[in-house]
């Protein structure tokens, strides 16, 4: 009854908010994938934060600043939308420390020149914008309304990007050249973002059920690879695939096959970043520490005092 009453409210597009009844495998799933978001957004901050010293200009840095701080501005969005579901913070940053959560895979790759910050604003945000575009109406109120926000920053992310690479694809050779080098290297990891193909993918029948999702795996990649296929074209750059080319029949491009292997490794926590991401987080949550008990012993001290107060 419960369930029946659950599964129509979805299918009526009602939302479903964290006190309503819910199946324990919706709550279960959106946990994952919330917190894997979140991961995502706040690990991501790491190849980025990796440039913003060594930006060309004063203008670039400030750029770049704000878009890392928006980054850390998501990942708390979504820890808040998770935690309405029953699992605090303190137990996803555990799992995320500690190897067991997941975070996307993109973020396991290096910036190795100024141009893949570039690269990674225009492909990476870019596959970021066509996910969550769908997320602004999935199901789970709380994900959805963060999802509208972080949307409306993340197409900012993107033009960044885009403008970057758009001013080395009219500067010299060696700009060129720097910009060409980062497309290749960030073109097929940025089509892994949207996950195993849809035969593949385990949870996807069950989601998009439940309309956390809205469209499937392939669908997404498909939308993405349509839309950057046209967009180099600005550029006068190429994308690494030969087997790329429109097809009118299908009325989209086709594209080559994806190193799957590759993207398992990566996601099994094998690829050439993983370890050194994790370093890199638990360093700065190390650090972070006495921030943390300050502020604690700050709160406690405040509580009482108007405890003390109202006596
Ligand atoms: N990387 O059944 P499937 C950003 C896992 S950050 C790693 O299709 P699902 C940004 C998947 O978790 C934006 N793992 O799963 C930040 C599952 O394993 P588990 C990040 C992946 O959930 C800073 C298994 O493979 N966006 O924009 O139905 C700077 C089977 O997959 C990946 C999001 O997180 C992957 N790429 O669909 C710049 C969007 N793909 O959990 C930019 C929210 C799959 O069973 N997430 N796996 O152990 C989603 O939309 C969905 O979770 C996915 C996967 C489409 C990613």
């Amino acid at each position: 009854m419960l369930e029946q009453q659950f599964q129509s409210k979805i299918d009526n597009e009602i939302k479903i908010e964290p006190k309503d009844w819910m199946p324990e495998a919706y709550r279960k799933t959106l946990l994952r994938q919330i917190s894997q978001h979140a991961h995502s957004e706040v690990v991501g901050m790491l190849p980025e934060g990796n440039w913003i010293t060594r930006a060309p200009s004063l203008k670039r840095k400030a750029v770049l600043l704000a878009k890392v701080q928006d980054e850390a501005g998501h990942g708390l969005y979504l820890y808040s939308a998770a935690e309405t579901l029953g699992f605090s913070r303190d137990q996803m940053i555990h799992d995320l420390l500690t190897g067991k959560a997941k975070y996307s895979s993109i973020f396991n790759y290096p910036t190795l020149s100024w141009s893949d910050i570039g690269a990674i604003g225009w492909l990476v945000d870019g596959a970021a914008i066509m996910n969550q575009v769908m997320l602004c109406r999935t199901s789970y109120g709380p994900y959805a309304r963060a999802m509208v926000r972080i949307c409306k920053e993340e197409s900012f992310h993107q033009r960044q990007g885009f403008e970057i690479l758009l001013t080395l694809s009219q500067g010299t050779e060696a700009q060129k050249a720097m910009c060409q080098d980062s497309i290749n290297r960030w073109w097929w990891p940025s089509l892994m973002m949207f996950g195993p193909k849809d035969s593949e993918s385990t949870h996807s029948d069950q989601s998009t059920k439940w309309k956390i999702k809205r469209k499937s795996n392939d669908q997404l990649r498909q939308e993405f690879v349509d839309m950057i296929a046209e967009q180099v074209k600005i550029l006068g750059m190429t994308l690494p695939d030969p087997d790329l080319k429109w097809n009118e029949s299908r009325g989209h491009y086709d594209f080559g096959e994806i190193n799957w292997e590759e993207f398992w490794n990566v996601v099994k926590g094998n690829g050439p970043c993983n370890k050194q991401r994790l370093e890199a987080r638990n360093k700065a949550h190390e650090e972070g520490r006495w921030v943390r008990e300050a502020a604690i012993a700050y709160a406690q001290k405040k509580a009482e005092r108007t405890k003390n107060q109202a006596a």
